[in-house]
């Protein structure tokens, strides 16, 4: 680890981030990033924003036509000036700090809670989605574009749920490719994590986590960047029955 990977985060964020599954930061980039960020985040979420089928998803299906949860995977591929930012550069050094130097940028997305109607993002833990042959470790950054507030849809996490294992989901709904924790009265003790614009989460792949629906006049804008260690198959693989017939 260089320097300042070591330096992207205190001893006391990282004991945090161990010992709870997630850690609150601040400040991962400035105002005028962020601001430049929103202009580039609104023109992806636009209806006639050249975006292919597989990286447009509706987590929580529609209300009246509206979509209720829209997620762009990949944004970075339309907008490749995301990757070209201090945002980007922090959290690449973050996830060093956290998993160590062979950590790689595995993507990122875009979650969007309109304003008025933008759903809740169910109880669920990231890994629920992912490849279940394989061991991940991984962290996701998330990082709101406005302040995040409990009105709005700030994340929410359950402390040391890092440590479960990857616990049985299901879909949200028929019409919708999102996944909800099967049973989310195993949810008690949660912690909210308000933000400002700019400031950022970070939570690791088992972490049970949730975010609340947008009840501003604005939109909730939140960019993710996630990183892992290159991925091992697991000498007994999983079954994870709510990914089928098919992984979003
Ligand atoms: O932005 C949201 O509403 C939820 C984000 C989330 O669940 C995630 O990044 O894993």
């Amino acid at each position: 680890m260089n320097p300042s990977d070591a330096e992207a985060l205190t001893d006391a964020q990282r004991e945090e981030f161990h010992r709870r599954g997630f850690v609150a930061l601040d400040r991962l980039t400035s105002a005028e990033e962020v601001e430049e960020l929103q202009a580039v985040y609104d023109r992806l979420f636009e209806d006639d924003a050249d975006i292919a089928e597989q990286d447009r998803l509706e987590l929580a299906g529609e209300l009246d036509g509206e979509p209720l949860l829209p997620q762009i995977l990949n944004p970075d591929h339309y907008a490749p000036e995301l990757r070209d930012t201090e945002a980007y550069r922090n959290a690449g050094a973050v996830a060093r700090c956290l998993l160590g130097p062979e950590v790689v940028p595995t993507g990122m997305h875009a979650i969007r809670k309109p304003a008025h109607h933008g759903a809740e993002t169910p109880w669920h833990q990231d890994e629920a989605y992912w490849n279940p042959d394989h061991e991940h470790r991984a962290i996701s950054i998330w990082m709101p574009l406005q302040a995040a507030t409990t009105a709005n849809g700030c994340m929410e996490f359950q402390p040391g749920s890092q440590l479960l294992p990857v616990l049985p989901h299901r879909r949200i709904n028929p019409a919708a490719q999102g996944l909800v924790l099967a049973d989310v009265g195993a949810v008690s003790g949660s912690v909210a994590c308000p933000l400002p614009a700019g400031g950022a989460t970070v939570h690791g792949s088992r972490t049970l986590h949730y975010a609340g629906p947008n009840t501003t006049g604005e939109p909730r804008r939140a960019l993710v960047m996630s990183f892992a260690c290159p991925s091992r198959p697991l000498a007994v693989p999983r079954r994870f029955p709510w990914q089928r017939p098919e992984r979003p």
